[in-house]
């Protein structure tokens, strides 16, 4: 099948502040048919444990998201020259009911990974990643590998009682759940204080590599993304962007900011080096339009997807020239 490579609309004819606002200034189409790469929003954020607001993202990044240009000026992908990407809009999910919401983020992206399309989502709270990794790993028949830019390890156990499902623990869940191979999860920019010196013990003991933020800066982005990619291998690999592993000076707007963070040129550089890795879907999450300032939460979140979306491309780009 000859896919479309859509694009988006051209700056120099329309101006950034103009038109229909959608990821990256792409057509909105109905469904990811024909598509490699979907770009979805997951406008929900009932998994927060404090300060909510991160429902409200996907609109925000997609307004940033107009200041995106067509190519990556450091590694040179165009990714609308080598994969077929859309917007595909939001999963309807409505905010009450915290089960049936993982139910329908789960079939929403069921319903991309059925048409053959990687998503590449923008929540929502970081909750909503659960879902999102039931439905690809269910796809795949496999567990996942995962590559999680966080200040936070979101391996609690509950919290207000028997609270199993919160943005505080998606990933424990995931494990017990089968659908993370914990052996393959590295976690990256960890830090701020914890509910216990010993609350990253179940998350060590399973397998996780967490790298504290204080290791990364002492090893820096090139030493710590080659392990990333010896601990990951050349299996299914999913990536999470939680906006709060950059500094809050930089991305103030998110429900639990932590100082001491990754500066945004870390992170682009990290995302950059996943290049390689079999990256079957990705997400940016937690970005908090109420808390934020200017859009620059957005725009760094909005920046993220896009460099996301470089890898994720470049990816789609050698297999197709590999078939
Ligand atoms: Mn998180």
């Amino acid at each position: 099948m000859t896919k479309t490579r859509h694009q988006p609309i051209d700056a120099a004819l329309v101006p950034r502040f103009a038109g229909h606002s959608t990821f990256m200034r792409l057509p909105a189409v109905d469904s990811a048919a024909g598509l490699d790469i979907a770009l979805v929003g997951i406008p929900w954020d009932g998994g927060t444990t404090n300060r909510a607001g991160a429902r409200h993202g996907p609109r925000e990044v997609r307004n940033q998201s107009s200041l995106m240009r067509r190519a990556n000026h450091q590694t040179g992908i165009a990714p609308y020259d080598i994969a077929s990407v859309a917007d595909v809009g939001d999963l309807a999910v409505q905010p009450i009911d915290l089960m049936s919401a993982l139910r329908q983020i789960e079939e929403g992206i069921a319903a991309i990974c059925a048409q053959g399309a990687r998503p590449l989502s923008v929540g929502g709270d970081h909750l909503t990643t659960l879902p999102v990794l039931r439905a690809i790993s269910k796809a795949l028949g496999k567990p996942l590998g995962l590559v999680q830019f966080d200040a936070h390890s979101d391996t609690n156990d509950s919290y207000f009682g028997d609270n199993p499902y919160t943005h505080g623990t998606p990933f424990r869940r995931a494990i017990e759940e089968g659908i993370l191979d914990p052996a393959r999860i590295v976690q990256i920019g960890i830090r701020g204080s914890v509910y216990a010196a010993d609350e990253h013990r179940w998350a060590k003991d399973q397998g996780i590599r967490i790298v504290y933020i204080e290791e990364f800066s002492e090893r820096g982005p090139a030493e710590i993304m080659a392990e990333v990619h010896a601990i990951i291998g050349a299996g299914p690999a999913y990536v999470t962007f939680d906006i709060d592993s950059i500094d809050p000076s930089m991305a103030p707007g998110t429900g639990t900011p932590e100082i001491g963070g990754l500066t945004t040129r870390e992170a682009q550089t990290m995302l950059r080096l996943l290049s390689g890795l079999n990256i079957v879907g990705a997400d940016v999450v937690e970005v908090a339009p109420p808390f934020d300032l200017g859009g620059m939460t957005a725009l760094a979140g909005a920046t993220m997807m896009f460099e996301l979306l470089c890898v994720m491309a470049e990816g789609v780009g050698q297999s197709v020239a590999s078939a």
